[in-house]
């Protein structure tokens, strides 16, 4: 598929997809939501992909929905929202979360309302130390959307998630690192440099684990320790008849490094 609004590349076994509308700050219409939501499913279905990076053209990471597409129009009927965000947001959101392999959000600039809620949805997020997050929802008289309220209060406890969707103050990159929210704060001009080197060697590793690990973490979020437990046994059960295991155990016993295919 020709992309117009994302531009999609591949360096080895990494994936990365750049949102690019920058002169609206990456904001999020229809038609690139549609590009994004296609590319993560190709990076899901193609086998020969073990990372996913994610990133921002311009100065900013994504500014949330495209509010020119949302914009009320005189003698129209409302938008309706809720169908919008089950068929735009929602479907994003789960694929991040679904995806069977690492994604990296390198956050390059400001991540405002849909746009910061979809950072917070990958597995790492990195961030130049002149990004940040915003939870604009409330600013204009929206709520958080696109997962923003299942992960932000589990990441940073529920006051500080009232205060930034409530108050939809700017958080830097340093506050964000410093409650969690994110895993690493990178100068800008090395951001994508630190960003694509991780991404690469995240896919030298055991992928075909480190997708059961995503998917027990996922349900950690929302089970109980006995559900958890069994799900342990049952991804290890897995994870344990995998080539990758093979490898990994015995390259171990013959103390050399191992080459994981991913499988
Ligand atoms: O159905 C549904 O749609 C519901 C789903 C909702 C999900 C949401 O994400 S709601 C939240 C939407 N996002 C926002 O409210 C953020 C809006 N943007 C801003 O508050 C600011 O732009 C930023 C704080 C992100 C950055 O500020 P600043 O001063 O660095 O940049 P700027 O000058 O405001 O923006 C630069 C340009 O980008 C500007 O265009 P211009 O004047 O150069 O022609 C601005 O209009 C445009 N832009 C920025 N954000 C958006 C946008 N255009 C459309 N939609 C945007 N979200």
């Amino acid at each position: 598929m020709s992309n117009q609004f994302i531009v999609v590349e591949t360096a080895g076994n990494v994936r990365s997809i750049t949102l690019n509308r920058p002169e609206v700050l990456n904001s999020c219409h229809s038609p690139m939501a549609a590009e994004l939501q296609a590319a993560l499913a190709e990076a899901g279905e193609d086998g020969s992909i073990r990372a996913v990076l994610l990133t921002g053209a311009g100065r900013a990471f994504c500014a949330g929905q495209d509010l020119d597409e949302a914009r009320p129009v005189a003698g129209e009927p409302p938008r309706d929202f809720a169908a919008h965000v089950r068929q735009v947001y929602n479907p994003v959101v789960r694929a991040l979360r679904q995806l069977p392999k690492p994604v990296i959000a390198a956050v390059n600039g400001v991540a405002a309302g849909a746009g910061a809620n979809l950072a917070l949805a990958c597995d790492f997020v990195f961030a130049s130390s002149q990004a940040s997050f915003i939870q604009a929802f409330s600013r204009i008289g929206l709520v958080p959307d696109t997962g923003g309220t299942f992960f932000l209060p589990r990441l940073v406890g529920l006051a500080r998630a009232t205060a930034m969707t409530m108050l939809a103050e700017k958080v830097t990159a340093r506050q964000a690192f410093e409650y969690g929210m994110i895993y690493r704060v990178v100068e800008p001009d090395r951001l994508i440099p630190e960003a694509r080197d991780f991404a690469a060697s995240l896919a030298s590793q055991a992928t075909f684990g480190l997708g059961l690990t995503k998917r027990l973490l996922n349900a950690s979020l929302v089970n109980d320790l006995d559900a958890q437990l069994e799900l342990e046994a049952d991804l290890q059960g897995a994870a344990g008849r995998s080539e990758d295991y093979s490898e990994g155990v015995t390259a171990f016993l013959e103390k050399r490094a191992p080459t994981f295919r991913g499988s």
